[in-house]
């Protein structure tokens, strides 16, 4: 699967670094941008930059960025001084005013800080203007404070500074110490103790308690990665527990919670987590208590950790179908309809149909927008922004540059930001005509109320991809579902790991198919071998596994990881996918059942229910 877009090694083109030698004055002060920063032509409404003009402005770009990490200020203001509004130029002013704000030079910092619209000012920009004393952003404060995990080097430095300065809430800062430390953020969690007047010991395992800071120590005994995988670790926090506050138990029971449920021990981590204090929990110890219960089918237990959960995520579709389902379940049917009603108007996720389904609903298919207007066409067409990002992106596929298409992409995001359905859908209809298959998906994937299922859901490249699916004996929707969701169609991906291609073979899976059926490894690179290839591992482990859903799970995850999860007794399909402990496979897997299920009922394939598609999964 692919996060964001794949990742190839760029060499920087010869021409980039002759623009780098004319552009670079170190010396020379900074200008001011003239024109079209903040007055003058709207975002959008730019004319369309020459082919050649784009490109340069690409290469300039990227020597920007590498004279930004040398803390030059000279080239970014020039490059800012000579652009439209654009994703790039956001890039630039964002990363400048990081590299200004970490030097502390706050006269240049206020001044592009206030070039740039608030919508377009990253995280850590605004840590960097709350920090230089420039922008007071007590919102963002209060939601870093509540972060457990790791942090921009800029917003820790901000954080640390309220800390010491007596602005934080102190229960919210000591909760996130005991995070950092969870998350083996050493040093980060030192510092912010460090602000809050009470040091972390050292070495931290030495620690009895006695200061705030020295309990935090001892409970990183139990919480540290090490300490909470202990068969003993319960016993040891128990032990402990005298010399520690109710939040400092009440977190680390909820860690040890986490981790249980990681191991799918699924017992001790309702256990643990009933000993939690709710008020320590974050977003994914809430998720994980949850799919406890729903693992165990403990329905009354899941319907009052769903009701106890934070607003924001009892609202979630997810949640708000399994409490509708522990309703049903509870034989309390009126309550349920309401939930899944909500559900089932929240898209066209995984959730939204199978409540749609429960309401004995089906998916619907048909498209209420058609083909766009010529007036929606011609202003999309003539977007500057647009112009932009088909321009680098068709300039990519000469040398198979993917930092380049990445900036397309990025540019067909900016250029979109702003659009409205039909305009969405007229720029769809336009990226897919161009073969930029990702952005057509992304642009109609935006709509709510003008939908179009065949933008929505793609079909290309059908001469290769239906008759390897049939040569398998394996579901060309199913197929499809899964390349949408591997790779969206874009030829030549490659994922952080090295998993290649429309269906996103990892090599080493490659060579072992290529052995079995006499190709070439190579024939990976080739879009009918890869194809042939991904439908015949796909085909290969559902006889295996015996089951689509799980065969799914092992395709991404490996066909052995998928039998594991499996439980002793048969599960619902939908329980087992929801309990996946791999944050990756768990997404995934719930992608690929839904986009096939849409692909099957635009195909008039017989198979057209979600639920049906996940049918139970048999026992281990
Ligand atoms: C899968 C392999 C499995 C392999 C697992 O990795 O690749 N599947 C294919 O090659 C089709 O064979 O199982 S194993 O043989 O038992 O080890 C585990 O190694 C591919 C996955 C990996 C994943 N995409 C297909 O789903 C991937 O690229 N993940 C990284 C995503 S990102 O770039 O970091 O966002």
């Amino acid at each position: 699967m692919l996060k964001n877009a794949p990742r190839l090694t760029h060499t920087l083109i010869a021409s980039a670094v002759l623009l780098l030698a004319a552009c670079s004055s170190q010396q020379e002060t900074p200008v001011e941008p003239i024109g079209h920063s903040n007055g003058g032509i709207l975002p959008g409404t730019q004319k369309p930059e020459a082919p050649n003009e784009v490109v340069s402005n690409y290469q300039w770009y990227q020597t920007v960025l590498i004279a930004i990490k040398a803390n030059d200020d000279a080239q970014p203001a020039q490059f800012l001084a000579r652009q439209n509004p654009s994703a790039m130029a956001n890039t630039v002013r964002n990363q400048w005013l990081k590299s200004l704000g970490k030097r502390g030079n706050w006269t240049l910092f206020r001044q592009q800080y206030a070039q740039l619209n608030a919508a377009d000012r990253d995280q850590e920009t605004r840590c960097y203007a709350a920090f230089g004393g420039i922008d007071s952003d007590r919102i963002l404060r209060q939601e870093l404070v509540r972060e457990l995990g790791r942090l921009p080097e800029g917003c820790n430095r901000w954080l640390n500074q309220a800390a010491a300065a007596g602005q934080l809430n102190s229960d919210d800062a000591w909760r996130r110490v005991r995070g950092l430390l969870a998350a083996n953020q050493i040093t980060d969690a030192r510092n912010l103790a460090q602000s809050l007047g009470s040091p972390l010991s050292n070495p931290l395992n030495s620690s009895t308690g006695g200061s705030a800071g020295a309990q935090e120590s001892l409970l990183y005994r139990v919480i540290s990665k090490e300490g909470r995988s202990q068969s003993n670790a319960a016993a040891t926090l128990q032990g402990i527990t005298p010399n520690l506050t109710p939040p400092q138990v009440g977190f680390a029971w909820a860690q040890l919670g986490l981790t249980q449920a990681y191991n799918q021990n699924a017992s001790n981590a309702l256990a643990y987590f009933d000993q939690a204090d709710i008020n320590q929990m974050s977003v994914e110890m809430w998720e994980w208590y949850a799919r406890s219960a729903l693992r165990l089918q403990r329905w009354e237990k899941l319907a009052d950790i769903i009701r106890a959960m934070p607003k924001k995520l009892q609202d979630d579709p997810t949640w708000q179908y399994w409490l509708a389902r522990s309703y049903v379940a509870q034989g309390k049917n009126e309550q349920a309809k309401s939930l899944f009603q909500h559900a089932a108007t929240s898209g066209r996720n995984f959730y939204a149909l199978l409540a749609t389904e429960a309401l004995g609903n089906k998916a619907d298919v048909r498209s209420n927008a058609g083909e766009s207007s010529r007036h929606d066409l011609k202003k999309v067409e003539q977007d500057g922004n647009i112009n932009r990002s088909l321009v680098l992106f068709n300039a990519s596929q000469n040398g198979g540059d993917w930092t380049m298409r990445r900036q397309a992409q990025q540019e067909w995001r900016y250029a979109i930001r702003d659009y409205n359905e039909d305009t969405l859908l007229a720029s769809s209809a336009l990226a897919e005509k161009q073969g930029f298959y990702e952005m057509g998906i992304l642009s109609a994937d935006k709509t709510n109320h003008k939908l179009n299922y065949a933008l929505r859901y793609i079909a290309p490249f059908k001469n290769l991809t239906v008759p390897y699916a049939q040569q398998a004996g394996v579901d060309p929707a199913w197929v499809y579902g899964l390349i949408r969701q591997e790779s969206r169609f874009m030829i030549g991906a490659k994922s952080n790991v090295g998993a290649t291609g429309l269906m996103q073979v990892m090599p080493a899976t490659a060579n072992e198919i290529a052995n079995k059926l006499g190709m070439s490894p190579d024939e990976l690179h080739t879009m009918a071998g890869n194809i042939r290839m991904g439908t015949w591992y796909l085909g290969d482990i559902r006889t295996r596994l015996g089951d689509e859903v799980l065969a799914t799970a092992g395709y991404n995850a490996g066909p052995s990881r998928a039998r594991r999860w499996q439980a002793a007794a048969p599960l619902e399909g939908a329980i087992y996918a929801e309990t996946i402990p791999f944050d990756e496979t768990r997404t995934y897997v719930k992608n690929v059942m839904t986009n096939a299920t849409y692909y099957a009922n635009l195909f008039n394939e017989p198979q057209t229910s979600l639920t049906k598609r996940m049918g139970m999964i048999p026992a281990r």
